[in-house]
């Protein structure tokens, strides 16, 4: 339906990447097409994109409405929000005190073994307030907007018990109604044994299949289920048990797979129809290839890979089988303690051996897709949400090639600017 107005009126940008075309995700080669038009200019009417694309085109479509405001972009780049598909947002406390354990060349899975590690946040977590728990995320979540993040999931999974994942995601819902950027919950109770079930990890899952899953889903405060399955935290078998009921009860499934030892989490992420799998450095042509042909989403992570000094997933080898690929940030207090992700732009390019065109691509249309949004966000095309990003460079490259500082100008949701000239507008 044609608007009785424009709301606002972007014009004058310099690189427009619309990521117009399929509905996605965008598979292999597709991942190149970027949609990206010179010259561009987007109207915007009720926080819904009217028109997209060459300016004489969009001012033809829009010919007759009144303009509200109009924005110069001043021939900036301007790309979809992005779109950050995997965050452990939610949390107390940090990991620092660990870190010199990590320098000396600790593994992440022996912090974790010793009781630190995620064991060390969850008693953090325990102990914190609703409302610490909420500042704390808040302050985390305006610094993925500042960085040009307009939609972020977030996982539970520092609680291990059925409270303390309730609060959890009772904070996770709290921001989503009160911050600009959208968040989408996951539950993820399986993401380590907790210490008074050590020895008893069975016994645990039977907790989170019979009690937790049910009561989150009774509440309504998640939208998908993820597993942390790894070597010494949850086997292949019970993980397959977990996200079999969560699939039973209405949940989408993500699964941590094949992060340090080839599992067959990849295998297991396919078998049950997850709409993405994360991580996968250890994961196997066989299991890539069954991912791909169940159209499951490899969600990379390179800033962990980079953190943990671990090798890389294999992106170049997953976009040239013909998966689709996303990134995120993984952003959470251990393996991960950033909020940029124009770092994992720079880091996808660097050491995963992805091109500025398919960074971007992961990060707007498939990384819509691996939250299950791709109707809504990740492209710019008329009756999409407007979500958008104006940055201080001419084009893509310029994101990932000048590295380490924050390209971003103006952050737009649905319609509203909520960061101008870098800053949060109050
Ligand atoms: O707190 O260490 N990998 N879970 C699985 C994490 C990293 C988060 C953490
Ligand atoms: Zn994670």
């Amino acid at each position: 339906m044609k608007p009785e107005r424009i709301d606002l009126l972007i014009h004058n940008i310099g690189q427009l990447v619309t990521m117009k075309g399929s509905p996605g995700p965008r598979r292999g080669a597709e991942m190149s097409d970027t949609g990206t038009v010179s010259g561009g200019a987007v109207a915007i009417a009720d926080g819904v994109i009217v028109a997209a694309g060459p300016e004489a085109d969009v001012r033809q479509a829009v010919a007759g409405l009144r303009t509200e405001r109009t924005l110069d972009a001043e021939g900036r780049l301007v790309t979809p929000g992005l779109v950050e598909p995997h965050t452990h947002l939610v949390h107390g406390g940090s990991r620092e005190h660990e870190y010199h354990l990590k320098l000396q060349g600790v593994p992440y899975l022996d912090i974790l073994a010793q009781g630190g590690g995620i064991l060390s946040t969850v008693r953090a977590t325990r102990a914190a307030s609703e409302d610490q728990l909420y500042e704390k995320a808040r302050k985390s979540l305006d610094l993925l907007m500042l960085f040009g993040a307009t939609t972020v999931e977030a996982k539970s999974g520092y609680g291990l018990t059925l409270e303390d994942e309730l609060k959890q995601l009772r904070v996770a819902k709290r921001l989503n109604e009160t911050h600009p950027v959208e968040l989408v919950s996951t539950f993820m109770g399986a993401h380590a044994v907790p210490e008074e079930y050590k020895g008893r990890s069975g016994e645990y899952v039977r907790l989170v299949i019979e009690e937790m899953l049910p009561e989150v889903k009774r509440q309504g405060l998640a939208e998908y289920c993820d597993v942390f399955c790894e070597h010494g935290v949850f086997s292949v078998e019970e993980s397959r048990q977990i996200l079999f009921a969560a699939k039973k009860l209405g949940f989408g499934l993500k699964l941590h797979a094949d992060e340090i030892e080839p599992l067959g989490g990849a295998r297991l992420a396919a078998e049950l129809g997850c709409v993405s799998a994360e991580h996968l450095l250890a994961a196997t042509d066989e299991g890539l290839r069954a991912m791909r042909d169940a159209g499951v989403i490899a969600v990379c992570l390179p800033a962990t890979s980079f953190n943990l000094r671990a090798p890389h997933a294999r992106a170049r080898d997953m976009i040239d089988m013909g998966l689709a690929v996303a990134l995120s940030t993984d952003y959470n207090p251990g393996s991960s303690p950033t909020e940029s992700l124009q770092l994992v732009m720079t880091l996808a390019c660097l050491n995963l051996g992805m091109t500025p065109e398919e960074v971007i691509t992961a990060m707007t249309v498939n990384a819509a897709c691996a939250i299950g949004r791709g109707d809504r966000i990740g492209s710019l095309e008329p009756g999409k949400q407007a979500d958008l990003v104006l940055y201080n460079a001419d084009n893509p490259a310029y994101l990932p090639y000048h590295f380490g500082i924050n390209h971003v100008d103006t952050v737009i949701k649905r319609g509203e600017i909520v960061v101008s000239g870098g800053q949060i507008v109050q």
